[in-house]
């Protein structure tokens, strides 16, 4: 018998481990992974991290309490922190060129929380303390404090409309972005579904705000930063780029020149988990007039840093800058591209016909006659794992929907290519093709459907011979 891989043992002894304390636990990650063997990935923010990623998140460095920065903390021992977290900034600053990494963020919304307070400390705060006559802000005055406080409290941000695919921390009400600042949206152009950069020039002018935030998280194209940084500075506003989505295709040099956020923003955000193919967790980079106020994330709105996420967030950062990476980079758009084409072939709509990045939008109620929610549901039956999405103009609103979002980064890590993708968007449009919305007291549901003529089980099987060909960690056995 073959010798176990190093993998195998080490995952082995971990969960023996784990199952000693609580074998609940233990057997939920062994599920989990038993689900994602079954599953076709096709949610747009996932993908599978290395298991030399996941390994180093599961050991002592979570037991550190590192409040500050390297070299500045508020707590004595810090030395290999400091080394994990040094490490991992020079490899963010490495991979993507740009002076300044923050690699602390626990998620996307930290990440751009951390950015948001950066700009109004650049851009507000200290101006305030100079016209004051103070160095810090515990020498004003309860007076002034309380006209700072207000002046911090009254900016303005314009950000891309959630229904056109922008993200709910872009500045929402339901958001501490929304409540902080005073938000504007910029949509896209109802007849091409592609954002008008003359559109959000106009809004820019007339409304006049702070920061500029650019990204998405259901768009299906590239975004031209370099037009995006020129209507800011015509506006005096800082460029925020939340590059959550697409950090692996920044990375990968797939956008680059205009499409590159990082050589035009003045600050840029992004989830290390997504495209990156990290670790749970997010990261600041910016320019040098920013550093200073982005490492006082924690503890100004983060809390203590987890320093063995920081240890996985380097451990993948240095897997993203092998030329192997570029390469993933390319085959995740060129899937989405397959992917795309193979679902309008066979008479799907898709939101701007297309795509330009790693992800499709599916209009599955003018393609198919269901909501969101019913489509995702059938295609969870067929063994295809989605979330369900709003698109532009949504008449099915928020919680419905009339749109399934599919992503190929994680399906690319598998290894599939674009025949592959034509056989995923094969087996989507022949799930969708026999789902029909079922019958409720009010008439037809939006939730509750019927997949016909034994379609689900049909695409599940085929859905489990393509991950028979892909596997999902090899090298890992239970
Ligand atoms: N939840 C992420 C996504 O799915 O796009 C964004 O926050």
């Amino acid at each position: 018998m073959a010798e176990p891989t190093r993998e195998t043992t080490a995952v082995r002894a971990a969960l023996s481990v784990i199952a000693d304390v609580d074998p609940v636990i233990a057997d939920a990650i062994a599920g989990e992974l038993g689900n994602q063997r079954r599953q076709l990935k096709l949610i747009a923010s996932e993908n599978y991290a290395s298991p030399a990623t996941l390994l180093a998140m599961g050991n002592w460095l979570s037991d550190k309490y590192a409040e500050g920065t390297v070299g500045h903390r508020f707590y004595a021992g810090c030395e290999f922190v400091d080394v994990v977290e040094a490490r991992a900034a020079e490899l963010a600053r490495q991979l993507f060129d740009v002076p300044h990494a923050y690699v602390q963020p626990h998620s996307g919304i930290d990440a751009n929380l951390v950015a948001f307070w950066a700009v109004l400390a650049q851009r507000v705060e200290l101006p305030g303390l100079e016209r004051l006559g103070a160095k810090h802000v515990n020498d004003l005055s309860p007076a002034d404090w309380e006209k700072l406080r207000l002046e911090l409290g009254g900016q303005r941000m314009l950000g891309m409309s959630l229904d056109a695919g922008g993200h709910l921390t872009h500045g929402f009400r339901p958001n501490i972005s929304g409540k902080l600042f005073d938000q504007r949206s910029y949509g896209t152009d109802p007849e091409t579904e592609l954002l008008d950069y003359a559109e959000v020039r106009r809004l820019a002018v007339e409304f006049r705000p702070l920061v500029i935030v650019a990204g998405y998280s259901a768009y299906p194209r590239r975004l031209d930063f370099a037009a995006m940084r020129e209507i800011a500075d015509e506006v005096g506003a800082t460029l925020m780029v939340d590059m959550a989505h697409f950090a692996g295709l920044v990375a990968g040099k797939v956008f680059t020149g205009d499409f590159d956020p990082v050589r035009h923003a003045q600050i840029v955000t992004t989830t290390t988990h997504k495209s990156l193919r990290g670790p749970r967790g997010g990261l600041v980079l910016c320019q040098p007039e920013l550093a200073e106020f982005v490492d006082k994330g924690c503890p100004m709105v983060l809390g203590g840093p987890l320093p063995h996420v920081m240890a996985a967030k380097a451990v993948a950062l240095a897997e993203a800058t092998q030329p192997s990476f570029a390469d993933y980079a390319q085959r995740i758009v060129a899937n989405a591209a397959a992917l795309a084409e193979g679902l309008m072939r066979r008479g799907a709509r898709l939101v701007t016909s297309g795509t330009e990045n790693h992800l499709v939008l599916l209009d599955v109620a003018t393609s198919y006659g269901v909501t969101g929610r019913q489509a995702e549901s059938a295609l969870l039956d067929g063994g295809i794992v989605t979330n369900r999405n709003a698109i532009p103009r949504d008449a099915n609103g928020a919680w419905y929907t009339s749109g399934v979002r599919l992503g190929t980064p994680a399906l690319t890590t598998l290894g599939l290519g674009t025949a592959e993708m034509d056989e995923v968007a094969d087996l989507i449009h022949g799930v969708l093709s026999a789902t029909t919305p079922a019958a409720a007291a009010a008439g037809p549901s939006k939730a509750k459907y019927a997949v016909a003529g034994g379609a689900a089980d049909a695409s599940r099987s085929r859905a489990a011979e393509l991950l028979a060909r892909f596997p999902l960690y090899p090298q890992i056995e239970l």
